[in-house]
C-alpha cells in the first residue's frame, strides 16, 4: 500500500506541470540581482501583499531570521505567543544569531492580544532591554493550524505603532488563513512591518520562502541573507516553482481545509481520542491521544505500521496535516486505519 503522508505539508512533492517550469526556468546570478525569474517573483510577492520589495530566501526559518536580526539590536527583546515556530523549532536561532532576548506569551489558539502585548512593554530604563517586536504566527502551527482574527491584528498594529516598536508576521501558511477568511493578502499585509512567507508548505514547492517589506527593510535584508550563507546563484529555477504555485495552487488549498475537516469530524468520535473540533480552521488536525495509555510517539508508531504517517509534537499530541499529496480517498483509508489501530488498544 502507499504510504499516506500526513507528518507535513512540507512533504509534497512537485507536480509534472511545476517541474516543466522548473525546467524551462530563464535564470542568472541571484546574488548579483541577476536571475529574471527571482526578479519577478520578488515583484509578484510584494504586490500581492501590497509592499514594496521582496526577497527570495531558502527556508521560512531564515525569512524569520533575516527579520528579527534585521528589526532588532543585541540585547532587544521580542514578544510572541508561547507556541511560536521561531520559539520552538529554529533551534535558538534568536539569541544565537541576534542575541536578543524571547519573551513568550501564552495565547488562546496562538492568539495573543493587544492588552496581553501591552503589558509586557518594557518602560524605557537604563535597567531595561528595549522592547522591539512583536512576531505574530498566521496561520499558528502549534495551536493547530488556527488563524490569527484580522480584528486583534489591526489592534496589535495599532499598539505597536503608538509603541514605536515592530511587528513582524511568520506567514508561513498566510496563504492557508487568506483561503480560509477570504481575506486578501494585501489586507493582511498592511499591518506588518515584515511578512515571512513560505512555498514550500502547502503550495507545494519543493524549497523556498520569502521575506516582504519596504524598501529599504528589504536592502537591509539582503545584507543579513548573505551574511547567513542565503545568497543563491541559478536560483530561478525555484523561483519559477514558486510563481507556478503562487497561480495555480492557492484556491485549491480549499480541498486541503476540507480534507482536515473530513478527518476530523470521524476522528473525533473515536474512544481514546479527544480533538478541538473549533481548532480546526485550515489543514491540521491535532489530536491528543493521552486516553489510550500510550504516548503520541508509540501511536504513530503503531500508524505508521499500516502505512499511515503521523508525527507526534508532544508526549500526547499527535498531528495530521493535509495537503496536495492526500487525497479525500486517501483521507479516507487513513480514518479506517485510525479505526483499526484504536479498537486494539481496547481489546
Ligand atoms: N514548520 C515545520 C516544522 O519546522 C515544524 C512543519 O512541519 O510544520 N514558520 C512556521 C509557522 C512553520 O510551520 C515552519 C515549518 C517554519 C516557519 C519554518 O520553515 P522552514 O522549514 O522552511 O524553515
Amino acid at each position: 500500500m502507499a504510504t499516506i503522508d500526513l507528518r507535513s505539508d512540507t512533504v509534497t512533492r512537485p507536480t509534472p506541470a511545476m517541474r516543466k517550469t522548473i525546467a524551462e526556468a530563464p535564470v542568472g546570478d541571484d546574488v548579483f540581482g541577476d536571475d529574471p525569474t527571482v526578479n519577478t517573483l520578488q515583484e509578484k510577492v510584494a504586490a500581492l501583499f501590497g509592499h514594496e520589495a521582496a526577497l527570495f530566501v531558502p527556508s521560512g526559518t531564515m525569512g524569520n531570521q533575516i527579520c528579527i536580526a534585521c528589526h532588532t539590536e543585541p540585547g532587544d527583546e521580542i514578544l510572541f505567543e508561547s507556541g511560536a515556530h521561531i520559539f520552538h523549532y529554529e533551534v535558538g536561532a534568536p539569541a544565537v544569531l541576534s542575541s536578543v532576548l524571547t519573551h513568550p506569551i501564552v495565547g488562546r489558539r496562538g492568539v495573543i492580544t493587544a492588552a496581553d502585548v501591552k503589558s509586557r512593554i518594557r518602560p524605557i530604563d537604563v535597567h531595561c532591554p528595549r522592547t522591539r517586536l512583536v512576531a505574530l504566527e498566521n496561520t499558528h502551527n502549534r495551536a493547530g493550524g488556527t488563524v490569527f482574527p484580522l480584528d486583534e491584528i489591526k489592534q496589535l498594529y495599532a499598539l505597536t505603532r503608538e509603541a514605536g516598536i515592530r511587528l513582524h508576521l511568520d506567514g508561513a501558511r498566510i496563504w492557508n488563513a487568506h483561503v480560509a477568511t477570504g481575506i486578501p493578502l494585501t489586507e493582511y499585509g498592511r499591518y506588518f512591518d515584515s511578512i515571512s512567507a513560505c512555498f514550500s508548505k502547502g503550495l507545494g514547492c519543493p524549497v523556498g520562502s520569502v521575506v516582504i517589506g519596504s524598501r529599504a527593510f528589504i536592502e537591509k535584508a539582503d545584507r543579513a541573507r548573505k551574511r547567513f550563507g542565503g545568497g543563491m546563484r541559478q536560483v530561478g529555477i525555484l523561483a519559477a516553482a514558486a510563481i507556478h504555485a503562487l497561480d495555480h495552487h492557492i484556491a485549491r488549498m480549499r480541498e486541503d481545509h476540507d480534507n482536515a475537516r473530513y478527518l476530523a469530524t470521524e476522528l473525533a468520535g473515536l474512544p481514546g481520542i479527544a480533538i478541538d473540533l473549533e481548532a480546526v480552521q485550515t489543514n491540521m488536525v491535532f489530536m491528543d491521544v493521552a486516553d489510550t495509555g500510550r504516548s503520541a510517539a508509540q501511536v504513530a508508531t503503531d500508524l505508521a505500521r499500516h502505512d499511515v504517517w503521523t508525527i507526534d509534537l508532544d508526549w500526547t499530541r499527535l498531528r495530521c496535516v493535509t495537503h496536495m499529496d492526500v487525497s479525500r480517498a486517501d483521507c479516507q483509508r487513513a480514518v479506517g486505519v485510525f479505526r483499526t489501530v484504536f479498537r486494539g488498544y481496547r481489546s
